[in-house]
């Protein structure tokens, strides 16, 4: 069978056609990818190709992207995850937005990513994916739900031939030319912004609640509403942005910028840019108008921090940064050795024993020069960073009744909307650490 276009060329391919489908409709996101291309040439320069390169090759941090999506029913994640599975990319962690906002986001969200480490150095494309909770009463009463449910249940995100090529490219590992490239047309062309237009009254209604419940349920399609390029230092491209007259949300979320390990993620964004869009009237009419739903942003990347890293990570970040600066590990050294990290390590050759018994800690390894440590990259979203970042782009707040109960979901729960495993990210990175470890223990003298 002439598998001609593997599954990584297929991620590899639908990446950049996203990137220019949304280039083409977001001009300011190329303006962001260029400047993100200037800073990271300075760092290569600046700091040598060895450091700069150092959580990930140049290569790969250029092609590098994540996107976002937003559904609105189990039916539909479910159909979105056929797609991604064609291009190898599976869903890992459970974010509730709901708690993490201050404003009215009602949505749980997975993202979409390879899980291998070969497969993230070939192409590392991931998407970030929410799915509504309409089930939740202190966003949705009962009527509402029930006619925001009918709403969802008359259209159709993804044509069937579209879901049926996804399906046949997850069980081949790949498609043929003529498959690969209908595939790739009908899977940009689900996420590009449709011109239908949008019932004015029904959307005004949703956004009452959220402008995010409005930005999924009151139209008829889904659309990418960020793609998002890393950058190699995100405080110079913050600056740059902002001297090019780039109107900059006032922070970067995540971890402070400091001399110490650089960890998990960083990210800012532009604000959202009024899109013209036609609407349609309650007499019928149709008219010229205006939505602001979609944004850029950047991100940079740091080491994947373990449970115990991340709770300190948690417990640290809201505070003022020289607690920052007096409790969190200052060396990627103390990182490893106290568990809060997690790294790769290799065993050093040709050393010589002097007779001594290697020791049973990463600790002592390191120490005693038996092992060296590369760092493993965070591949996954943080879920504050991710509210705030809905947050910075929300014109109203939205409203929720706090005197109701919210309706439980969880990763249980998502797996089952899905019909696959969500993975746990600590496991995935977990694995990938103790299999390294095992392979560059050095075996006790003798055997
Ligand atoms: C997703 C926001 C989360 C991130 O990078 O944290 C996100 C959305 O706006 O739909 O993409
Ligand atoms: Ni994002």
């Amino acid at each position: 069978m002439a598998t001609t276009v593997p599954t990584w060329r297929l991620r590899a391919a639908f990446a950049r056609r996203l990137s220019a489908m949304y280039g083409a409709e977001v001009p300011a996101y190329t303006t962001l990818v260029e400047v993100a291309g200037r800073v990271n040439a300075t760092v290569m320069r600046a700091a040598g190709g060895e450091r700069a390169q150092r959580f990930g090759s140049i290569e790969r941090v250029t092609a590098e992207r994540h996107g976002a999506i937003r559904v609105g029913t189990p039916g539909e994640l479910r159909r979105a995850a056929q797609i991604f599975a064609a291009l190898g990319m599976e869903p890992v962690g459970f974010y509730d937005l709901r708690e993490a906002a201050a404003s009215s986001v009602p949505v749980v969200s997975t993202a979409f990513r390879p899980v291998t480490p070969e497969e993230l150095a070939r192409n590392p494309f991931r998407v970030f994916t929410s799915v509504l909770t309409p089930a939740d009463r202190r966003f949705f009463d009962t009527d509402l739900h029930r006619r925001l449910e009918a709403f969802l249940d008359r259209r159709e995100l993804f044509p069937p031939e579209l879901l049926e090529l996804a399906g046949r490219a997850e069980r081949e590992g790949g498609l043929d030319g003529d498959r690969a490239e209908r595939f790739l047309h009908l899977a940009v062309a689900a996420f590009e912004l449709s011109p239908e237009p949008v019932d004015r009254v029904w959307y005004a209604e949703l956004e009452k609640v959220s402008a995010v419940a409005a930005d999924i349920g009151g139209v008829t399609s889904t659309h990418v509403n960020h793609l998002t390029p890393r950058v190699l230092d995100i405080d110079d491209l913050y600056h740059r942005m902002e001297a090019l007259g780039v109107s900059m949300i006032d922070r970067i979320q995540g971890p402070p910028r400091w001399d110490g390990p650089e960890v998990l993620l960083r990210q800012t964004s532009f604000r959202a840019l009024a899109e013209p869009r036609v609407f349609r009237e309650p007499d019928g009419s149709l008219s010229e108008g205006s939505l602001r739903v979609r944004f850029g942003e950047v991100e940079a990347r740091g080491i994947a921090l373990s449970r115990e890293g991340r709770a300190l990570y948690d417990r640290l970040v809201d505070g003022p940064v020289e607690d920052w600066a007096a409790h969190f590990p200052r060396t990627e050294h103390r990182l490893a050795a106290d568990g809060l990290g997690y790294f790769t390590y290799e065993a050093v050759r040709h050393r010589p024993r002097d007779g001594r018994t290697p020791p049973d800690d990463v600790g002592g390894l390191l120490d005693g020069g038996w092992v060296t440590a590369r760092p493993i990259v965070y591949e996954d979203f943080l879920p504050r960073s991710a509210a705030g970042i809905f947050q910075s782009n929300l014109t109203d707040p939205g409203a929720r009744d706090a005197a109701q109960t919210g309706a439980h979901y969880d990763q249980a729960w998502l797996s089952g909307a899905i019909g696959r495993v969500v993975h746990d990210p600590f496991d995935l990175y977990a694995a990938q650490q103790a299999g390294s470890l095992s392979r560059a223990r050095p075996c006790p003298e003798g055997r």
